[in-house]
């Protein structure tokens, strides 16, 4: 058996020509006219014609598409038009048959729905359109990363089974931990505000979880974050980092992946900055002036967020929430405490990210969590941090999957996410 191979696909170049290569790949399409093969074979990078001539035809015998094989050949010139080079297959050996019907069509020539999609992912992987979203996904991450190590902030991994919760409220999954009660990390907000303590800028990309019973195109059970919390920084000083972060992804990958563009036909065009800065207020009077009953101090609904993306397409934050609608760790403004330094970057009625300047003193802190009927014996591991030189910081969470459905332009988050979780989703 192959286990080998001296080249990808796409590596093949005019260099080549005359020489002996060994690919592995998949057989996407075989087509028998006689005395000749024409085998059409994918790999990751890419697809290539092999011709399959003389004995080596004669004793080809049936081979699956789809099938995997290792294929020793010449590279040569082609007249073929989609194809660059050809290989002159010299030896094939089929590695692992594929076993027919298969049920999803890989090329994706027959359409399967997207829950037969999921129930067959891997299959799915090798369908061009499925495999670009998650080679866009992976560049998506590489460029966050650059970013932040650009902005000097320092990657951490905070523990997603935890004692207490992070965000407050009910959507927590628990979990039995010998025999003591524990709870899925619905967030890393406790643990990376407490980083900002050494390490001043911290990120995180890591999946966290909510046990919402929700049914709709855009709400995971377990979900991947970005997060950011940065020590002496306020809650515009983050809005501009994450409004940098937006672009910096959206010019690396319609840069680095045409061909997955191609793939997924839509053009990923970058957005222009500066992103629009509406507050809270503003937005009640526009729904006001639309016609809806809607007072200061309410929590904007759906239908309501869809007015306002309306009137404001595209990337745009809302901030100064009122108070009350905003976590135990949100800090009042100075010139009005029934307003915080909060924000949303929403892309139309879509919340992709919130975030905020925290509170960084304890009796506050405490007294904030009494208010939201939270109890402060619970947190005081994390209470317990501010009396150690805690410094004023700000931070964001930024929903990595509904980012990347408004980059590619779909609106099902089940589309970006390899294996997704919802309440109707466990397996595989
Ligand atoms: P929040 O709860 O608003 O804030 O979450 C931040 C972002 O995470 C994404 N998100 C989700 N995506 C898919 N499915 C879900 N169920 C889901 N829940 C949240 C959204 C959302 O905007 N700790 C704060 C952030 C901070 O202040 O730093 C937090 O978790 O895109």
């Amino acid at each position: 058996m192959t286990f080998g191979k001296t080249h990808d696909i796409a590596e093949l170049t005019t260099e080549l020509i005359g020489k002996q290569v060994v690919l592995g790949g998949w057989i996407e399409d075989i087509r028998k006219l006689g005395k000749m093969t024409f085998i059409t074979l994918r790999d990751v990078s890419g697809i290539s014609q092999i011709i399959v001539k003389g004995e080596l035809n004669d004793n080809l015998g049936e081979i699956n598409r789809q099938s995997v094989v290792s294929i020793k050949g010449i590279v040569q010139e082609t007249k073929a038009r989609d194809f660059a080079f050809e290989v002159k297959a010299e030896e094939i050996e089929v590695l692992a048959k594929a076993i027919h019907p298969l049920p999803v069509d890989p090329i994706g020539r027959v359409e399967s729905n997207i829950d037969t999609r999921l129930n067959h992912r891997a299959l799915d992987m090798r369908n061009q359109k499925t495999a670009s979203i998650f080679k866009l996904r992976h560049h998506v991450l590489q460029s966050l990363r650059k970013t932040f190590v650009e902005k000097k902030f320092i990657e951490i991994t905070t523990p997603k089974i935890i004692g207490s919760a992070s965000e407050g409220g009910a959507d927590l999954f628990s979990l039995d931990y010998f025999g003591e009660k524990a709870y899925l990390a619905q967030s890393p907000q406790l643990y990376k505000e407490q980083m900002t303590i050494g390490l001043e800028r911290v990120f995180e990309i890591s999946n966290f979880y909510r046990a919402e019973n929700s049914h709709t195109g855009r709400h995971l059970t377990e979900f991947t974050s970005i997060d950011i919390e940065a020590a002496f920084m306020d809650y515009t000083d983050v809005m501009d980092i994450l409004e940098s972060v937006i672009i910096e992804v959206y010019k690396f990958v319609s840069e680095n992946c045409k061909k997955e563009q191609e793939a997924i036909e839509h053009t990923i065009e970058v957005p222009t900055a500066p992103f629009e800065r509406i507050t809270y207020k503003q937005c009640i009077e526009e729904l006001k002036q639309a016609g809806e009953k809607v007072e200061f101090g309410e929590d904007l609904l759906d239908s309501h967020l869809r007015i306002i993306g309306k009137n404001h397409p595209g990337f745009f934050f809302l901030m100064d929430w009122p108070m009350k609608l905003k976590p135990f760790y949100i800090r009042e403004k100075d010139e009005d405490a029934t307003l915080s330094r909060s924000f949303d970057l929403q892309f139309g009625y879509l919340e992709l990210s919130s975030g905020g300047t925290r509170l960084h003193d304890s009796e506050l802190l405490k007294a904030r969590l009494k208010e939201q009927g939270l109890d402060p014996a619970q947190f005081t591991d994390h209470l317990k941090t501010f009396d150690w030189g805690m410094p004023p910081h700000s931070g964001w969470g930024l929903g990595l999957d509904r980012l990347m459905t408004i980059l590619v332009g779909i609106d099902n988050v089940r589309e970006v996410v390899l294996y997704p979780r919802d309440p109707d989703r466990l397996r595989p």
